[in-house]
């Protein structure tokens, strides 16, 4: 008999760390108040294995929506109604480790959400939008949802057309136009949580690795957890300015369509088309 492989406390793995001081992190940046916010991190099975076996099922829980493109993949996920507050002190009740089972339509949990709860209430809008981008980009593993304090009180003072938004984002921040040159989407106001916003969401995704709800918050899709971090922070810094600003009669002087089209040929970066006119 083969002696049984002798494996690490889930506590001690990278990805936990990442994940608790990301959702820690978000909390004290004022995005996830209360419950708000959900975080999703596809895993590798090299990255689990020193810790779980993969075959420990706790408990298997349907899903509405099949993700048939996910089986076998493996998440580590916040739990519905958890408070990011909570997210250090609090791991195994904050954080759950699924995999999702055969033809996607249920998911095996293999850690965590010990208090008995569900994987995020937003899991239809992360797992479309995690099919939408791996489409696009085999190294993309991470999607965040908070509600960036910023970016949501623009939608009250800002026209939700794409190309307009995108555009006032770029001139905020020098920056923003190499962060995010394939600018943000925009979708109508609709009830979280449900198929239908997880549907447009990911549809978004196509194009966009920012999507933004109205009066809502931010999705950001990224290969790692920096990265879709980096994505909404940079948006909600442009943001921030933008409501500083507070009233678009005040702007004096600008980023112009010449420098956004030079800053985008400097860096290298292709921005998105019909935006910029030169
Ligand atoms: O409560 O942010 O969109 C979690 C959410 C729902
Ligand atoms: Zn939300």
């Amino acid at each position: 008999m083969p002696t049984k492989l002798q494996r690490k406390s889930v506590e001690e793995a990278p990805f936990l760390k990442e994940m608790r001081n990301t959702a820690y992190n978000m909390w004290r940046m004022g995005w996830d108040e209360r419950n708000g916010g959900n975080i999703s991190y596809l895993l590798q099975k090299e990255e689990v294995s020193p810790y779980l076996d993969e075959e420990q099922i706790i408990r298997s829980i349907p899903i509405q929506t099949p993700a048939k493109e996910l089986e076998g993949k493996l998440f580590i996920v916040t739990g519905s109604g958890k408070y990011f507050r909570n997210a250090k002190k609090d791991p195994r009740n904050t954080f759950g480790i699924i995999k999702v089972g055969r033809n996607g339509e249920s998911i095996d949990l293999l850690w965590g959400l010990e208090d008995g709860s569900l994987p995020t209430s937003e899991l239809p809008a992360h797992f479309k939008s995690h099919i939408e981008r791996r489409k696009l980009d085999s190294n993309h593993r991470v999607i965040i949802h908070n509600h960036a304090t910023n970016l949501l009180a623009m939608t009250f003072m800002h026209e939700l057309d794409e190309a307009k938004f995108t555009k006032t984002l770029w001139q905020m921040c020098t920056e923003c136009i190499v962060v995010f040159p394939d600018g943000i989407g925009i979708l109508p106001w609709l009830i979280p949580g449900t198929e239908e916003i997880g549907q447009k969401t990911a549809e978004k995704m196509q194009e966009n690795r920012l999507v933004l709800w109205p009066h809502h918050g931010i999705f950001g899709a990224g290969t790692t957890i920096d990265e879709a971090f980096g994505l909404i922070e940079t948006a909600e810094k442009a943001a921030q300015i933008y409501t500083i600003i507070g009233d678009p009669a005040r702007i004096k002087q600008t980023i112009t369509d010449k420098e956004l089209a030079d800053l985008a040929k400097a860096f290298h970066v292709q921005p998105r088309k019909g935006i910029i006119n030169v």
